[in-house]
This record gives C-alpha cells, sequence and structure tokens, in this order.
C-alpha cells in the first residue's frame, strides 16, 4: 500500500500548520532573541517597540501566571529569560503584533543592555571547569584494566563529532486560541503533544485539562520537534490567555536555525585492547556531550550513548562513561540516532585506528568480533534473534564484497590520483524508549453507523508514514478496504497523556494499541455476526468487507453488521492501551533490558576521493536490512534511504560552526550543507534479511525510523580509506564531517610520502 499521503503531498493538498485559514483577530508573534551568548540582563527597553505601529504587545517574563518554566527532564529551562543569559538567541520576549510585518518592525527597536561574560562552547572547555548538566554516567561490564593488561594489542585515540541542524522543511509553528472561560486550543507542529500541554499548562497556570493540544501533521521534525516545539506553543499560549486573541507564531527559517538546539556534538576518548587473533577483549570509552545551556533531553540522550558504544559487537570488558557537559550554546536536543551514532562512530573509529596500526583490514577485526546469538550488551540484556553476523554475511556473499574491494584495488593501481576506498558498517540499534515508564500508547476507534471508521492514536505523522502504518492496521484488522478509514489528527483530547512519536518506536507503540482496540470491537461484531447467522462464533471471520463462516461468504456484509450491532446497541467505540512487555532497566547498577528488541544491518559503502581537490563522491551504499516482515516496504524503503543520506550529510558534509562567542556562523543555507541530489550516492542498494521479525514489533515489521541514520557513518571509513591509498603513511584522524577541506588538510597537513600527490597538488589551484 503506497503512503496515504502521497498524492496529496504531490498535489500540495496536504495540510500544514501555515495552510490554515487565518482566525479574525490573530496576532502574529515574533521571538526576541539575547545578542550574547552568555551574561546577565540589566534592561529590557521595550518603550520604544512598543510604540511601533501595530504592536499589540511585548511578551517577557512578567507576564508569566503560572511557573517560568519548560525544562522537561530537568527543570533548569525558563520559557522566557530573567535575569541570566545563557546562549544566543535565548527567547528574552515575544513580539504579539497585527501583522508579521509590524511584529518585525517593532522587534528591531527592542533595546537590551547585557553585562557579557565569557562564553563555553566547547565540551572540553566545560569538562574542564566541571560545567555539568547532570552526574557522569558509567557502565561497567567485567574487568577492565585486567583485561588490559592481558591484550596482545593496545590502542588509543581521541574523537570528534559535530552536531547537526534538524533542516525539518517546515520551521517550529505553533497557532493559539482561547476557546471558553480560561480554557486554550493550542495548534503545534510538535512531535511531543502531551509535552506541549503539560508545559503549557505550567507556565499558563492552567490544568491540562483546559489546554487541548492538536497536530494535523508535521513537515518533518528528526527529533528536533520532540521537545523543543514547546517553547513555541507555549509562547503562542501565553499570549492568547493575556490577549483572549488568536496568536501565530512560526519561526522563519533564519530564527529557527539560531534559536533552537541541534544534535550533540561529541568529543571521545577510547582504548581499545585486542588479543592476538584480534578479537576485542577490552573497550573504554569516555564521552563528552555537548549539551548545550539546558538539559533538555541530554541525560537521555547521553544514556543511549553508552547502550551503543560497542555497537553491534560483543566486547567481554567495558567501561564506558559519558559526561553531560554544559556550555553556553542553545540546548541541544533529540536528533534521529538520540546519541547512538555518537557512541557508534567512536567504536568504528577504534577498531579502524587498531587496524591500521596492526596493518590489517578493517572489514577483519570488524566480522571477528560481531555479536553472537546470546552474547550480552554492556548494560546485561541478551542479544536474542541477534542478526548481526547474517547481516553481514548476507551482505558480503549478496552484493560480493570481495569483488567490491578487488575492484576498488584495480581501480587505484589505475588511477594516481583518485582512488576509492570501501568500507564496511554494521549497525545494532536497541528499540524501546529507554526511559521504560515511556513505552506506553493509547488508541481510539469509532465505528460509524455507515461503516466508515474514525482512528485517533497518540501517533505524530511527519513524514515517515505512520498514518498509512496505523491504518493498514485496522484494515486488516476489520478486513475492509483502506477508503473506509480515516485516520484522524494527534489530540490530547482524544488520547491523552501520549509519549512523543520518537525513538523509532511510535508505529509500535500506537499500533499495538490500536490493534487492541479493533480486535475487542471485532470480537463484539463477530458474536452479533453469530447470532446473525445462528452459527458458532468460533467458526467466523472477517474477510473481503464481508462475514465468512470458516472460509464461505456468508453474504453478510460490513455495513450491514455494522448497522445491526449499533441497533442491538452494542457499542462500535473502543479504546486501548499498550505497554511494552519485559522491559526494565536499573540505573543504580545500569543493568536490565532496557530494549523491546533490537534492528540490526550491514551497509558497504565505496567512496572516490580526489586528491588534488579533496572532494569526493559517496559511489555506492549496498545494505542487507534487518525490516523483519515489513508491513511496507515501500515506506520502509524510503526511510532507509532517507536515513542513509541524512547520515551521510551528518559523517560528510554538515559543519555547524560557533564562534567562541558562541554566535552561529553556519546560519543559513549557505553556509550549511545538507546533501542534495548530487551528493547522494548514485547507487543505493537495499535487501531484506529473511527473517520472521519480532513479536513485539506491530505486525512483525521492525522499527525502521532510525536504524539507518548509522549506515552513513561508514561513509567517513569509506573516505578515509580512499585517504590512506593517497597517502600510504596517513595516520588517521576521526574528526567528522569528513569535508573536501579536511580532507585536503588531512592528505598535505605534513610532509607525506607521496611526493608526487603533493607536487601536483601544488600546481592545480
Ligand atoms: N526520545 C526519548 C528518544 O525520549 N527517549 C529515547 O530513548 C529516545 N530514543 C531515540 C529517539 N528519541
Ligand atoms: Mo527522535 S531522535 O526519535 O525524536
Amino acid at each position: 500500500m503506497k503512503n496515504i499521503d502521497s498524492d496529496k503531498h504531490l498535489r500540495g493538498e496536504s495540510l500544514y500548520l501555515d495552510d490554515l485559514p487565518l482566525l479574525q483577530g490573530s496576532l502574529h508573534a515574533m521571538v526576541f532573541g539575547s545578542p550574547v551568548a552568555h551574561g546577565k540582563l540589566l534592561k529590557l527597553d521595550l518603550d520604544e517597540a512598543l510604540q511601533t505601529e501595530g504592536v499589540f504587545h511585548i511578551l517577557t517574563a512578567r507576564d508569566i501566571p503560572g511557573e517560568n518554566q519548560i525544562g522537561n527532564i530537568i527543570p533548569d529551562e525558563p520559557l522566557l529569560a530573567e535575569t541570566e543569559i545563557h546562549y544566543r538567541a535565548q527567547p528574552l520576549a515575544v513580539v504579539l503584533a497585527e501583522n508579521r510585518e509590524a511584529a518585525r518592525q517593532a522587534r528591531q527597536k527592542i533595546k537590551v543592555s547585557i553585562e557579557e561574560l565569557p562564553a563555553l562552547t566547547t565540551a572540553e572547555e566545560a569538562f574542564e571547569k566541571s560545567m555539568f548538566i547532570t552526574e557522569p554516567r558509567t557502565f561497567t561490564r567485567g574487568d577492565v584494566d585486567r583485561a588490559f593488561a592481558k591484550c596482545a594489542h593496545v590502542f588509543e585515540g581521541k574523537t570528534f563529532t559535530n552536531g547537526q541542524e534538524h533542516l525539518y522543511l517546515e520551521t517550529q509553528a505553533a497557532y493559539a486560541f482561547p476557546t471558553e472561560g480560561d480554557q486554550i486550543k493550542i495548534i503545534s507542529s510538535t512531535q511531543g503533544p502531551s509535552q506541549v500541554q503539560k508545559a503549557a499548562a505550567q507556565v499558563l497556570g492552567l490544568p491540562m485539562h483546559n489546554i487541548e493540544v492538536e497536530v494535523i501533521r508535521l513537515g518533518g521534525g528528526f527529533g528536533g520537534k520532540e521537545d523543543q516545539a514547546t517553547p513555541w506553543a507555549v509562547m503562542a499560549a501565553l499570549g492568547a490567555q493575556l490577549s483572549r486573541r488568536p496568536v501565530k507564531l512560526v519561526l522563519n527559517r533564519s530564527d529557527d536555525l539560531l534559536m533552537t538546539g541541534k544534535r550533540h556534538p561529541y568529543s571521545a576518548h577510547f582504548k581499545i585492547g585486542l588479543d592476538k587473533d584480534l578479537k576485542i577483549l577490552a573497550y573504554e570509552a569516555r564521552f563528552l556531550q555537548n549539551a548545550g545551556a539546558a538539559a533538555d533531553l541530554s541525560p537521555a540522550v547521553a544514556e543511549r550513548t553508552l547502550f551503543h558504544a560497542t555497537n553491534s559487537y560483543f566486547v567481554k570488558n567495558a567501561r564506558l562513561s559519558v559526561y553531560s557537559c554544559r556550555t553556553n550554546l542553545p540546548p541541544n536536543t533529540a536528533f534521529r540516532g538520540f546519541g547512538g551514532p555518537q557512541g557508534m562512530f567512536v567504536m568504528e573509529a577504534a577498531i579502524a585506528l587498531a587496524a591500521r596500526k596492526l596493518k590489517v583490514e578493517t572489514r577483519q577485526i570488524q566480522e571477528i568480533n560481531l555479536l553472537r546469538e546470546g552474547d550480552r550488551f554492556p548494560y546485561g540484556q541478551k542479544a536474542e534473534q541477534a542478526l548481526a553476523r547474517k547481516s553481514w554475511q548476507t551482505a558480503c556473499q549478496h552484493y560480493r564484497a570481495d569483488e567490491i574491494c578487488r575492484k576498488a584495488k584495480e581501480f587505484n593501481k589505475k588511477h594516481e590520483y583518485v582512488k576509492k576506498g570501501v568500507a564496511f558498517m554494521p549497525i545494532c540499534f536497541g528499540i524501546s524508549f529507554t526511559n521504560t515508564s515511556m513505552n506506553q500508547a493509547r488508541a481510539l476507534v469509532h465505528l460509524y453507523r455507515d461503516g466508515s471508521v474514525g482512528i485517533s492514536t497518540g501517533a505524530v505523522e511527519m513524514g515517515q508514514g505512520v498514518n498509512t502504518k496505523m491504518l493498514q492496521v485496522a484494515a486488516q484488522c476489520f478486513a475492509i478496504k483502506p477508503e473506509r478509514i480515516k485516520i484522524e489528527t494527534t489530540n490530547t483530547t482524544r488520547v491523552a497523556n501520549t509519549s512523543p512519536s520518537a525513538a523509532s518506536a511510535t508505529s509500535d507503540l500506537n499500533g499495538k494499541a490500536l490493534l487492541k482496540a479493533c480486535l475487542q470491537i471485532k470480537k463484539r461484531l463477530l458474536s452479533v455476526a453469530a447470532k446473525m447467522l445462528k452459527t458458532d462464533i468460533k467458526k467466523l471471520n472477517l474477510q473481503n468487507e464481508s462475514v465468512f463462516i470458516e472460509q464461505k461468504d456468508s453474504g453478510l456484509k460490513w455495513e450491514e453488521l455494522i448497522q445491526t450491532a449499533l441497533l442491538q446497541r452494542i457499542s462500535l467505540t473502543e479504546t486501548a492501551h499498550y505497554a511494552t512487555p519485559k522491559i526494565h532497566f536499573d540505573k543504580k547498577r545500569e543493568k536490565g533490558r532496557p530494549f523491546s528488541y533490537h534492528v540490526y544491518g550491514t551497509a558497504i559503502i565505496t567512496a572516490k576521493v580526489d586528491g588534488l581537490r579533496g572532494t569526493y563522491q559517496i559511489e555506492s551504499v549496498h545494505i542487507a536490512h534487518d525490516f523483519g516482515r515489513s508491513m511496507n516496504p515501500a515506506i520502509d524503503l524510503g526511510q532507509i534511504e532517507g536515513g542513509l543520506v541524512q547520515g551521510l550529510g551528518w559523517m560528510c558534509m554538515e559543519e555547524i560552526a560557533y564562534d567562541q562567542k558562541g554566535h552561529l556562523l553556519s546560519n543559513a543555507l549557505s553556509t550549511y550543507k545538507i546533501p542534495d541530489l548530487f551528493s547522494v550516492p548514485e547507487q543505493i542498494d537495499v535487501i531484506p534479511l529473511k527473517g520472521d521479525g519480532h513479536e513485539a514489533a506491530i505486525l512483525k515489521s521492525k522499527a525502521v525510523g532510525e536504524p539507518p541514520l548509522m549506515y552513513g557513518i561508514g561513509a567517513y571509513f569509506a573516505i578515509l580509506n580512499a585517504m590512506y591509498a593517497l597517502q600510504p603513511d596517513l595516520q588517521p584522524f576521526f574528526h567528522a564531517p569528513m569535508t573536501p577541506e579536511k580532507v585536503l588538510t588531512g592528505l598535505f597537513r605534513k610532509q607525506k610520502t607521496n611526493k608526487k600527490l603533493h607536487a601536483a597538488q601544488r600546481e592545480t589551484d
């Protein structure tokens, strides 16, 4: 079944927040952010700004009737700064005006005086000054020091991975309006409607039932709207509460880039120990996470870094620790992979370094150490249905890995200044929110008397196709045509206390709840049918819009069945709750079974590097991926391709830059380069691993949202391998993204053995 949104998307008919017709009397909001990254707010002078024609009011912290607090995990983040400023563009005031232009002009007239303080911008600086968001966390398994002492080979190194801008096509947006009494309705472009509801209630000083949050669909989220859609929605709600008028707040791209947090940059130090047979005996990693100025989701992101720090390898002795460092950048936040990719990069770097030093191929060390069935992760969970080896072998056989490597070598023999590199990238990603209590969902199903169906869940459609998957679940259960089913908007009055649509778990959690609700209704319908047909319910089933007695059509059609049930006063509505079974985690011991299951896969990536210019092409990516039993191969393939390319962008070209004062330099799409048609690999092949899927996955179709991003990590190492071919004595460095500038400076940083390449390079401009 194709994505139910695709036709509307193609015709531009899909409705996004900014497409809604304006309500009469709407005000437009624009946020005034701090011009400096760190300091004391001495005076906010709004006088001149308030004189601007069309200005209604300018909100500041003083206007907040409830608590000036939107921190989710830790209450450390004011909605609007009061006295202390902790990052540049931190919201200080919100202009409410009759139109956007008036708001913009007024914003320019706001004067602010700040006593500027020095800014911390890197995790290392913050670490040195012991500026932390929370206590560090450490996962330990085995006797690490003793294991290192026994190793034949021990290597140490450093890594850095930069942040990443979400660049959802639709910027952050909210539209709030007063309804009756002191109630407020907020339409928000958020992955987490219940989170918006909770924060708005807290700031506005209202009970949660007075705040209704509605989500139509998002133009992309990628984690950037898991927590950080909240402030804008709350500001709009605050404006609506104060003005008793509708307030629309849509960030322009520039404000969005400046004001919102991104993927966390990480600096890490690692130590890896191997025996003479290249088996990893010990691994140690210390991660410094650049959290930015407030906690946001950083503690949870840090935790997931530790969960994924050994990727799909079995490491008997491991010590993994993470420090969440407080800096003066906008609070960094969830981003597809949620700290996992940052952990996995370091493991891959450690293996690549060991391979380089030992003069073996990286893939040898990788393959030897892949997880086997029943191996334990450092956090205690057993690898069940472990497909690490199977995905590796499937990829190698199906795509003829030896052939790929041989061809690259042949190419390299024939070409002097252009070389190819091949890298293998196995992935293993845990599915479930690492916070066990978040793994629950609810669904609400109405059958209408004409046989049509309306479905509400907590799932937010953000382009990932979750609505299509929800529709498939219901259509399959009732055996009716998809046209009969409508997936309603996500709304807190229909489905309450939702977890954000995140952690790759949305289809599993909401789909399971939905299936439960549908099955309950189906049971009631079949008992109505049993009476009508005077037969045993056990013989009945729904098929092809009809009631079947065993394999024969009884002639009782869906519509008649529904109408009869209604006349018999049988409820045609059901709600259900689902909580992921068998998961738990003990934070004291740092052991448990946090994940419902793991998703595996392997990618083989080929890069071609121009040694004179530093430019490169990711030529091909061959993937063997663990879909389980994909319920929608077209959507799942789209997730693989999109995730891969987003991962390539993070590893190769997307370079966030702040200056020493904490000002964002990559503040436009001219200075922040994301993958385009020309940087997408010419060839992307994906084959499914044959398997039974997993019981905990919806219809055995495994989670697919985040895992494929991590295939992109292989691109870094493919480029590095090509660089070795250009400069045979090149020592590896692990500093992502591997931009063309870094390739070039990496190749020519020191006088290298390849004098000819050096001379040729000097002759190119
Ligand atoms: N969000 C969250 C996530 O709150 N907890 C998680 O474990 C998670 N994992 C991935 C993406 N978002
Ligand atoms: Mo996410 S990083 O699953 O919001």
